[in-house]
């Protein structure tokens, strides 16, 4: 009977211990089993700046979020269901956020680490990361501005490969709101690779029902697609020559890839890298099909030890709004801070980049960000032979005239007349070489 009661007694030990244990694996799990169903919000990746203007990423496989510059990605990790490497572009932030389905409360858990030690890593140039966590409040069918859930968590820098975690318990929501992990390159992007975790526990207010959320989720209106595999679609050309004449590009698989070439030698636009030939400037030119406003953005990466440099510009109609000169020994971003102006039908925007004004190629390869919003549409035609508008050149001669060549033109070359003058010298003088000639040949026979 004691033999009895004692097993009885061990059963019931096993048992509350396989509870306990249970239990406890439940809450070791916790951010794995996380936010898998759409009832408990999507999750999405976002490109930007979370406080400001942000895009969604798109889709690239399964695993892989893209934008448009090569270094910006979000790709999931395999050392867990849930962990991503939120790689941080050039040009914005790599944003893994969260909204809300209904009214209730969520608890955040997760992590984030780089992956090397930004203090150890070879050639001195990494500077870390820097991470937000950060909510934004949508209202009457608007988000508020984004503000951060923890004030240790808003531009939080991370150097070492010490991962640095984060638990947030009983954060009210509503329907529709957003909170996002933000990762910043904190200067430039090298060795910035790193292992998120963001994980999002949701539980729905008894009395909440889901709500009917539209795809809006606060991202800025896109960019103008920019770059395609047809000279003029979507407005956009791809040209060489100058800003006032240029020949347009062809579409031919070069230096590793199909993107659009001259036929200079290591001349060509890329998706996001380009490079310039001697004293032809690559050109991205978008003629508008509207009346209205845009906003004009963009920036150039050089990453390069060698040469002098390469010159961007940006044009609107053929007058210079922006330029620069990028020659920094190593890695620099050139911002072409965003600016708004009024198109007509037919107006031109150039992005331009030249050699230099010593036509030296050496390290001009650049990555080019060339970005047009659309911000208002007055009266669009969208049948517009855009194509019509185009400054064309007729030949090689007639586009030698961008900013920088035109001084040495003037410095070193000759007008019209001189021209003229040199070609009818030459002229007379062959033709009085020839006339010696043929009066010596007759002597001889005469003498023969
Ligand atoms: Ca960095
Ligand atoms: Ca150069």
């Amino acid at each position: 009977m004691v033999k009895g009661k004692r097993l009885i007694w061990c059963a019931f030990a096993v048992l509350f211990g396989l509870i306990a244990f249970f239990c406890s694996f439940k809450e070791v799990c916790f951010p794995n089993i996380l936010a898998e169903t759409s009832s408990k919000g999507e999750l999405y990746y976002f490109y930007g700046d979370f406080s400001g203007r942000y895009f969604k990423m798109f889709k690239n496989s399964d695993s892989l979020w893209r934008y448009t510059d090569y270094d910006t990605f979000a790709q999931a990790e395999i050392e867990s269901a849930t962990a991503v490497n939120l790689h941080p572009g050039n040009y914005g932030d790599t944003i893994k956020a969260w909204r809300s389905p209904a009214k209730g409360r969520v608890n955040i858990a997760g992590s984030v680490r780089l992956k090397s030690n930004a203090n150890f890593m070879e050639g001195g140039n990494a500077d870390g990361i820097k991470i937000s966590i950060e909510m934004r409040k949508f209202e009457e069918g608007r988000y508020l501005e984004a503000v951060p859930l923890e004030p240790r968590y808003s531009g939080c820098e991370i150097l070492n490969d010490v991962p640095i975690e984060f638990l947030f318990t009983d954060i009210y929501v509503n329907a529709g709101d957003l909170i996002a992990l933000s990762v910043n390159k904190n200067g430039n992007n090298d060795g910035d690779g790193n292992t998120c975790v963001f994980d999002v526990e949701f539980t729905k207010d008894e009395s909440a029902e889901d709500a009917q959320l539209s795809e809006f989720l606060g991202c800025s209106v896109a960019p103008i697609r920019n770059y395609s595999n047809e000279q003029g679609k979507d407005g956009w050309f791809y040209a060489f020559g100058s800003v006032k004449k240029y020949s347009l590009m062809n579409w031919r698989y070069v230096y590793g890839a199909y993107q659009w070439t001259s036929h200079f030698p290591y001349q060509f636009i890329g998706q996001t890298i380009m490079h310039p030939s001697g004293k032809f400037d690559n050109l991205k030119i978008w003629i508008s099909d509207f009346d209205g406003k845009v906003a004009v953005s963009g920036a150039v990466s050089r990453s390069s030890t060698e040469g002098d440099g390469s010159l961007a510009g940006l044009y609107h109609n053929g007058n210079m709004l922006w330029q620069e000169t990028c020659d920094y020994y190593g890695k620099k971003v050139y911002d072409i801070p965003e600016r708004e102006i009024n198109v007509k039908k037919g107006d031109s925007i150039i992005f331009s980049l030249g050699t230099g004004p010593k036509y030296d190629e050496v390290g001009d390869s650049v990555e080019f960000i060339t970005n047009i919003f659309c911000v208002q549409i007055e009266d669009q035609e969208s049948a517009l032979d855009r194509f019509s508008y185009l400054s064309l050149a007729e030949n090689e001669a007639d586009m030698s005239d961008t900013s920088i060549i035109s001084e040495d033109i003037q410095n070193n070359c000759l007008t019209t007349g001189q021209t003229v003058g040199i070609i009818a010298g030459s002229v007379l003088t062959v033709g009085l070489a020839v006339f010696v000639t043929i009066l010596a040949v007759n002597r001889k026979r005469k003498k023969q």
